[in-house]
Formats: C-alpha cells, structure tokens, sequence
C-alpha cells in the first residue's frame, strides 16, 4: 500500500480550518480522490466534526487531548482513515490554540511513519486582521501569552496561508502578503478564500507536490505557551431544545448576537464561538470570531419542532465565567418559549501541554 498524503493545516482560533478542510475536501473529491478529515479538540461535543460530517465527508475525531499531547490518538485516526476508509489524501486540523507541530507532530512523523504517510509541508492558515496586528507588532486583540502563540504558529510553518481573502481589498492582501514574506521570509506565503475558492488550487498545488515539511523548530517556552491557553475558558455543550414549529434560524442568529454583546460587556476577547444546531440532515452553522466582527450564520432549517444545539465557546475567561454567560444567554432566550435539555456540558481551561514527542532538531 502506497504512503497516504497528509496535510496538517494549523493556525489560531477563527482562522478558518475547517472551511478550508471543507473546500479543499470538495475540490480534491472532484478529481476523483477520496478525502478523510481529523478533527481535534480538549474535549468531546465538536462542532467541527457536526458539521463536516453533514456536509457527508469522512471525519474521524482525536478529542480530550491536542494531536501533540495525544499522539498515539492522531496516528490510530489517520491508520483508520488510510487502512478501513483507504483513504488518498487526509487532511487534519489541530487545535487552534495549539503551536510547536513541526517538533511534535512533523518530526515523529517523518521519522518513524515515513513509509506510511506522506507528509505535506505544514501550513498555518492566518486571518488577514489578526495577521496585520501581529506584523505591527500588536498582539492580535489577544492576551499577551495567547498572542505569543499565534506567534510561534507562524514561526515554525512552512506555507502562510492568508484566509477569508475576499472580505478584503485585493490591494491591502498584496501588501499584507508582501509584509509576511519579509517577517517569515522561509515560508511561502499564499492567500485563499475558501467560500469563493479563489486561491485554493495553488495553495492546494503546493500542499500536495511540494516533497519538504518541517523545515524548522520553533523556540517555545512552555511556560509561556501554558499560560497562553490557560488564559482561555473552553465550553463545549450539546442540549435538544423544543418549541412548536419553532423558527431556529433566528433563534440562532439572536443567540450569537447576544453572547457577542455580552462578552463585548464583559470585557472578554473571543477566540472563537461556534454552534451548529441539527435535525436530521438540515442544520444551521453560527459563527463569532473576535468581538467586532459580526455573527455570521449558515445554512438553514424549515420549522420544525425540535432541535440539537451543540456550542463549542473558546472566549478569555475562566471556565467558569464563561459557562454562567453562556447558562444565562441561552436562558434568556428560551424563557418559557422553548423547552430544553442539557446532554452535555463541559467547561475547562486547557492543561500544560505535555507532547507525547518533542524533537530539539530536524529530522
Ligand atoms: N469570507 C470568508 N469567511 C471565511 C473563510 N474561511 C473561514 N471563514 C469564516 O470564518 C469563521 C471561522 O471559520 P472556521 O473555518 O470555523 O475557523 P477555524 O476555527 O480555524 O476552524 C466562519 O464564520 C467562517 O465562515 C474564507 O475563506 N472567506
Ligand atoms: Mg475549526
């Protein structure tokens, strides 16, 4: 059996991963390759996985520990995907708030399943905002330590890739493209858009020819990374909400606009919160990646009578905190217009990380 290609696709929170492991998934199915997805996060209830498996891909999931602290769960992913889904190309998205892949995922994977998988150069998808903060010198609207990670994610990539390229002018990409290859002049920097598709074959040209991956380790002081995560509260929860011939769609809608004022009022940055609710194969997909930017919903659903409402919430705050604004938004909504019933919810603040490997040099 031939080496499966396998294509790491980093970068922070909201950068725009899973759009892109959608739309380059399409686009590698349209040339008649058969596509498996990883997804990953601190805990179980992924929004992510929901939401690419009704979109019909093959997703498989390493949740309750980063790809670097769960190693042994990563490659199990990817031997299943390559050996029962036989799989051509596996495309997986670490945790967005998670940096030092090359010395922890790249380098085992050279050394030791070479033969198994073919690794593609490691790409770090950046958010043209957070990016032109972070190449003035800004911390990205970040704490301190979590913009320390945003950092070394782009530190150690291989490819740059600058998302979501059409919300913005043509111009201002070139310019920021330009500054990014001065300030990592070792990486290729692209740009795509993954909703119009603009960018994608070239980036996706590169990701699958391209024979070289993790070219470099990054200096990561642990400590420093610790604190990074720790300074975000994590939420992921799953409740069925009722209401008759309820309009889920603006429900939705409303719910993200309302936890963007309160976290706005509470002085906590967002990360990234995200939800998708379901009944059978319809769904609607909700967004909210920094406090400015605007809740952003797809997908739609007809009324209907009941719903399962999975949040995933990675906001600046303790757990704690973050669980009671989240408990008191949805309460207000639902009042005594819908019923509700939590399935699962758990808040935490990501432990130090502490990778299965971690190689000081380049394999
Ligand atoms: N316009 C536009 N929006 C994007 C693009 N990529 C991601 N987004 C939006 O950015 C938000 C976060 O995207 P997501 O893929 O979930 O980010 P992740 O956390 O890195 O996986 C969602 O609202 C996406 O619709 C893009 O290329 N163009
Ligand atoms: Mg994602």
């Amino acid at each position: 059996m031939k080496a499966t290609k396998i294509i790491l696709a980093g970068g922070f929170l909201g950068a725009g991963k899973t759009t892109l492991l959608w739309s380059a998934a399409q686009r590698l199915m349209q040339k008649g390759l058969k596509v498996g997805l990883i997804t990953n996060d601190q805990a179980p209830e992924l929004v992510d996985s929901a939401l690419l498996t009704q979109k019909g891909l093959t997703v498989s999931e390493v949740n309750g520990s980063c790809f670097c602290c769960n190693f042994n769960g990563f490659i199990q992913a990817a031997q299943a995907l390559r050996e029962k889904s036989q799989v051509d190309v596996i495309i997986a998205e670490p945790v967005g708030s998670c940096t030092d892949l090359s010395a922890t995922i790249l380098q085992p994977l050279k050394k030791h399943w070479r033969e198994q998988l073919d690794l593609a150069p490691l790409t770090v998808l950046a958010d043209p905002i957070r990016l032109a903060s972070t190449l003035s010198g800004g911390s990205a609207g970040l704490h301190k330590d979590a913009a320390y990670i945003y950092r070394k994610q782009l530190e150690e990539s291989d490819i740059i890739l600058i998302t979501k390229t059409k919300k913005y002018a043509p111009d201002y990409i070139v310019s920021l493209k330009e500054r990014a290859a001065r300030a990592y002049p070792f990486a290729t920097v692209l740009s795509a858009d993954s909703i119009s598709g603009k960018g994608l074959d070239e980036w996706m040209e590169v990701a699958l020819h391209r024979k070289d991956a993790g070219l470099r380790i990054a200096a990561v002081d642990y400590d420093v990374y610790a604190h990074g995560e720790a300074v975000l509260g994590w939420l992921n929860g799953t409740l069925t909400l009722q209401g008759k011939s309820a309009d889920w769609n603006t429900f939705c809608s409303e719910l993200l606009g309302e936890l963007s004022a309160r976290f706005t009022q509470a002085s906590c940055t967002v990360g990234h919160v995200k939800l998708i609710a379901e009944n059978g194969n319809r769904y609607i997909a909700g967004n909210l990646t920094d406090s400015s930017s605007r809740p952003a919903t797809t997908g739609s659903m007809e009324s209907c009578d009941e719903i399962r409402l999975t949040i995933n919430a990675r906001v600046e705050t303790s757990p704690e905190n973050l669980s009671s604004i989240v408990k008191d938004t949805l309460d207000s909504l639902v009042k005594d217009k819908y019923s509700a019933q939590t399935l699962a919810w758990r808040c935490l603040s990501p432990g130090r990380p502490n990778p299965t490997y971690r190689f000081d040099a380049v394999c």
